[in-house]
């Protein structure tokens, strides 16, 4: 499977993050990325392309474009006020504020940064902006015929709604991915979001919308992020209705209940009728993962793949979480090789 990577996902290195109270080292890291460009490397050989440019454009067909603009030029404003320190919002909008004008930079931030996981540095554009880039150059890859391609984004992208950002995501990668198969003739797309947390921001982005399904399995938002989404009876509104799928389940979950619930996915895009499919692989469903609750071991992870690949969909695998650093190239690898061993046979 070809993969697309760009090193300047580096350039989002957060000192810290918040839980609990407590400053705590970001778990959302670059070290994050060479596990995995080291297994892809052993398990498909030296395939890994670079993305090209694509401009805010596709973006913005999924994003507020005052989300962009803010994104785009926040550091610049921030820093001459604060100096080169990572910025996190202190106050945000009580629900029901009428006055969300202000002059202040840090004001500002509050309305569009969702929670105390996701600070913006110096070079946060830089990496964002590539990681859409490795997203869209993956989709052009799959919509020309590949069948199917593996997009290392980082930062990740699915807790990112269509005006906000948060949970270390900050331009959802996955939602511009599938609007691009549409922008490009696709009739349905369908998303599949198998990271650990519920896919927000892809929910969001589609929830009025009956030509992109979103699914997501994820732990049970009672209890764990991002908490006030995610729930089983979230089902689209409007046009949309129906046209969402939430499947939460329990902590300590396994790989017994987690592959019904996948079964039960792939029935629902399989009668949708989709033409391309978006999968948001996050592998924080990992027994070892250091933030999250559920139990799959490595060899799950090969399972998942297979599954999908079943759809016969011409896919793209986006990369979200996951933060068992050494086990990450295996489990990630094993998804993706699972989905070429059944998709070619
Ligand atoms: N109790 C992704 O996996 N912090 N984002 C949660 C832990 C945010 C996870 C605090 C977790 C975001 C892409
Ligand atoms: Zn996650």
């Amino acid at each position: 499977m070809k993969t697309v990577y760009s090193p300047l996902h580096a350039l989002q290195d957060a000192e810290a993050e918040f839980i609990r109270g407590k400053r705590v080292p970001s778990f959302e890291m670059p070290r994050r990325a060479e596990p995995v460009l080291a297994r892809i490397s052993h398990v498909f050989g030296d395939q890994t392309i670079e993305p090209q440019d694509f401009g805010t454009g596709p973006l913005v067909r999924v994003h507020d474009e005052t989300l962009v603009a803010f994104l785009s030029t926040f550091w610049d404003r921030w820093s001459a006020e604060n100096g080169p320190v990572d910025a996190f919002p202190n106050a945000w909008p009580p629900p029901r504020s009428h006055r969300l004008k202000t002059q202040r930079i840090g004001a500002e931030l509050g309305r569009f940064c969702i929670d105390m996981s996701s600070p913006i540095m110096e070079g946060t554009w830089r990496a964002v902006s590539a990681s859409a880039n490795v997203a869209l150059t993956a989709q052009a890859s799959v919509a020309s015929g590949e069948g199917c391609a593996f997009a290392l984004c980082r930062p990740p992208g699915h807790h990112a709604g269509r005006d906000y950002f948060g949970g270390y995501c900050f331009i959802n990668n996955a939602a511009v991915a599938a609007q691009a198969f549409r922008d490009q003739g696709a009739t349905r797309v369908a998303v599949l979001d198998v990271d650990y947390h519920h896919g927000n921001g892809t929910q969001d982005i589609f929830y009025g919308r009956d030509d992109v399904l979103t699914v997501s399995i994820h732990a049970d938002p009672a209890l764990e992020y991002p908490y006030y989404t995610g729930y089983a009876d979230e089902a689209g509104q409007g046009a949309g209705l129906g046209f969402n799928l939430n499947l939460p389940l329990p902590w300590g979950t396994q790989f017994d209940a987690y592959g019904e619930a996948l079964e039960a996915s792939l029935l629902r895009i399989a009668a949708f009728g989709a033409d391309a499919l978006v999968v948001s692989l996050g592998v924080d469903t990992f027994d070892g993962d250091p933030i999250s609750k559920f139990k799959l071991h490595s060899d799950d992870f090969s399972k998942i793949g297979r599954a999908i690949a079943r759809l016969r969909l011409p896919t793209v695998f986006i990369m979200e979480g996951g933060y068992a650093v050494e086990d990450l190239g295996v489990n990630v690898v094993n998804a993706l090789s699972g989905f070429e061993d059944d998709f070619a046979a």
